[in-house]
């Protein structure tokens, strides 16, 4: 199979800036080479060409909606042209809020995809339910049909229309839901697993009951969208808005591991490394484990990896 790297070096869905330089420190990590030496072939497309985006007002409902919503409609164009080619596509973020673009460009090639959200947080408000009005918690509010009705005119974001059904998406991880975020979920119906859930099933039920629930025919395409704040701060410090008591790194490893093993996955968004925050070992660590969970969901496995022309010498 062949995995066309894309990087979206972008911040402006949040405050913190330092998530556009992730792209480059986690490509100087080798994360192009783990899943080339994997045996796939890979295509390092670069970076979305961000330059020349619109300058936001300070008022508005959602910060900075007119970069956030050009930003995204180039990035829509990009996933939906490399996955149009055959390729399935690994998103090196980037703030979350390019889940806006990841998935509108995903379901205009594969409609029937599924996604699967890994986050210490729902990224489900509006600009009217978020405290922060900060766009990287919103972005399936903008690609989810049932949440229309919800949104106010959002300059910039005129072109997006939702394709994606409640019904299409699961959550696992979350810790850290805003209200108005908790009665979406419990009014449409969507499928959760938050960290009480991972407490209680342990994971390995957890990602089986996620994907059955999703996908109960075990054939659709499936999108990742990993915000490394799903992790424990322990294994992912060098992140905008850390939770504890989230997932481990085997949890992880695990989940990767799993979706590895559908042989399903189309899409993988790798969001919010801050190569700002935290100690310089913090970031290490944080890019490290974000490249190490990266190789996973590519077919590295735990039990140990043979490269394809290995010889026993
Ligand atoms: C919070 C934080 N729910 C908000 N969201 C984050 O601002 O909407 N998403 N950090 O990843
Ligand atoms: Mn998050
Ligand atoms: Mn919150
Ligand atoms: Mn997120």
């Amino acid at each position: 199979k062949t995995v066309g790297v894309l990087g979206f070096p972008f911040s402006k869905g949040q405050p913190k800036g330092g998530t556009e330089l992730a792209p480059k420190e986690l490509r100087a990590a080798g994360i192009v080479d783990r899943i080339q030496a994997l045996g796939n072939n890979v295509i390092d497309h670069g970076d979305v060409d961000l330059s020349g985006l619109p300058a936001d007002s300070k008022v508005g409902v959602a910060k900075n909606s007119l970069a956030v919503g050009e930003a995204n409609k180039k990035l829509s164009e990009d996933v939906a042209k490399y996955l149009k080619k055959g390729e399935q596509v690994l998103l090196l973020g980037g703030d979350h809020s390019l889940g806006i673009g990841s998935l509108h460009g995903h379901t205009q090639v594969q409609p029937d995809t599924v996604v699967v959200w890994v986050d210490a947080h729902a990224d489900l408000n509006t600009p009217f339910t978020s405290d922060s009005k900060n766009m990287h918690g919103m972005p399936l509010a903008y690609v989810v049909k049932e949440m229309a009705q919800f949104l106010p005119k959002t300059p910039g974001l005129e072109w997006c229309k939702p394709s994606l059904s409640t019904k299409d998406i699961v959550y696992i991880g979350l810790r850290d839901v805003d209200p108005g975020e908790r009665k979406f979920i419990e009014q449409l119906g969507i499928s959760c697993f938050s960290m009480h859930e991972v407490d209680k099933f342990a994971i390995k039920d957890v990602v089986e009951k996620a994907l059955s629930q999703v996908d109960p025919s075990g054939n659709r395409p499936i999108h990742v969208s990993f915000d490394v704040d799903a992790m424990d701060p322990i294994h992912a410090a060098s992140t905008g808005t850390k939770v504890p008591g989230g997932l481990t790194l085997r949890e992880a490893f695990y989940i990767a591991e799993e979706i590895a093993a559908t042989g399903r996955l189309s899409v993988l968004d790798m969001v919010e490394v801050n190569p700002k925050l935290g100690s310089p070992e913090e970031k290490e660590v944080t890019v490290a484990n974000t490249v190490s969970v990266t190789a996973k969901f590519y077919g590295s496995k735990r039990q140990g990896d043979v490269p394809p022309n290995y010889v026993i010498p």
